[in-house]
């Protein structure tokens, strides 16, 4: 399928600004999706509400736009009712971390077959720039105009910690990688994330002086490392990409039908 088929063209022009990287991120899906040759009415996309929450609106999945940082539970409910269907959770770093942070590590725990990708540009892009979890200690926000006083979360680590089955990290720069990452995250039986530096020129950029996007995006490049490697070690500001863990455990939805079929079977044993 043509990735523009999973366009809703009537929701043209789009609400971001020049340069988000937020646009890259939904190329990119819809080209993994397509490669992956998933009907689109096989697909459920929930969200919920930040600059990237709209890419609910603008692909043409079986789509839920919901509440802000609540949409990991939507999906979890929609995964038990249709455990069959493919189910993707994009979310901004606020949504992801900050109100829906307790959401979000159950969810690793749980293990359940839902793709979440977290598109952090390290602030509240939609609500004007405020601080978020991913903030940078030092780095400017509207709430932090003299720096951020707090660290960063390591999102990765988090979910490494929380048990999540799968876990990778790329960049909008990094496309063709990013696409491979998705691919391979949305096959994966059981809860994945895959984080994705997506850069906000309009608030963390021009707060931060890290210039237009193509400079935000120079920065992922000059500062990313694959996971693993000795490179920039020097470098404080390096980062890596790829992926970080990839493990089997048991998969919440197939637990809960061997439960349904273990007590089908304990009934007609006594009927
Ligand atoms: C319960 C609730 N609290 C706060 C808001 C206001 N709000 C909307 S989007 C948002 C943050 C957006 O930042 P992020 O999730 O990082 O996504 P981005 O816009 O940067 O893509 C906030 C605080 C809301 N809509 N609902
Ligand atoms: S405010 Fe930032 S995150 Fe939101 S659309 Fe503009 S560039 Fe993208």
């Amino acid at each position: 399928m043509a990735t523009l088929d999973y366009v809703r063209q009537r929701f043209m022009p789009h609400i971001w600004c020049p340069g988000c990287g937020h646009g890259t991120l939904m190329g990119t899906l819809i080209r993994a999706i397509g490669e992956l040759a998933i009907p689109k009415d096989q697909i459920v996309m929930a969200s919920g509400i930040g600059c990237s929450s709209r890419i609910v609106g603008y692909l043409d999945f079986h789509t839920l736009h919901t509440l802000h940082g609540r949409a990991l539970a939507f999906a979890t409910g929609v995964k038990m009712a249709k455990p069959d269907l493919t189910v993707i959770v994009p979310m901004g770093d606020g949504d992801a971390l900050a109100i829906g942070g307790n959401h979000f590590i159950h969810a690793c725990a749980r293990n359940i077959d839902v793709t979440a990708i977290i598109m952090n540009n390290q602030t509240y892009g939609m609500t004007g720039g405020q601080v978020s979890p991913m903030t940078g200690h030092g780095e400017k926000a509207t709430t932090m105009p003299f720096g951020n006083l707090g660290q960063a979360l390591d999102v990765v680590a988090v979910a490494r910690a929380a048990g999540a089955t799968y876990v990778a990290r790329s960049t909008a720069f990094h496309a063709p990688q990013l696409k491979k990452l998705l691919m391979k995250a949305i096959r994966h039986r059981g809860f994945s994330v895959v984080e994705v530096f997506t850069q906000c020129p309009t608030y963390y950029g021009r707060m931060n002086q890290r210039g237009d996007a193509v400079e935000m995006m120079t920065w992922f490049k000059d500062h990313a490392v694959p996971v693993g490697s000795d490179a920039k070690k020097d470098d404080p500001h390096r980062f890596e990409i790829g992926e970080f863990v990839d493990v089997e455990k048991p998969e919440y939805c197939a637990a809960y039908d061997d439960v349904v079929a273990r007590l089908q079977g304990a009934e007609g044993h006594h009927a």
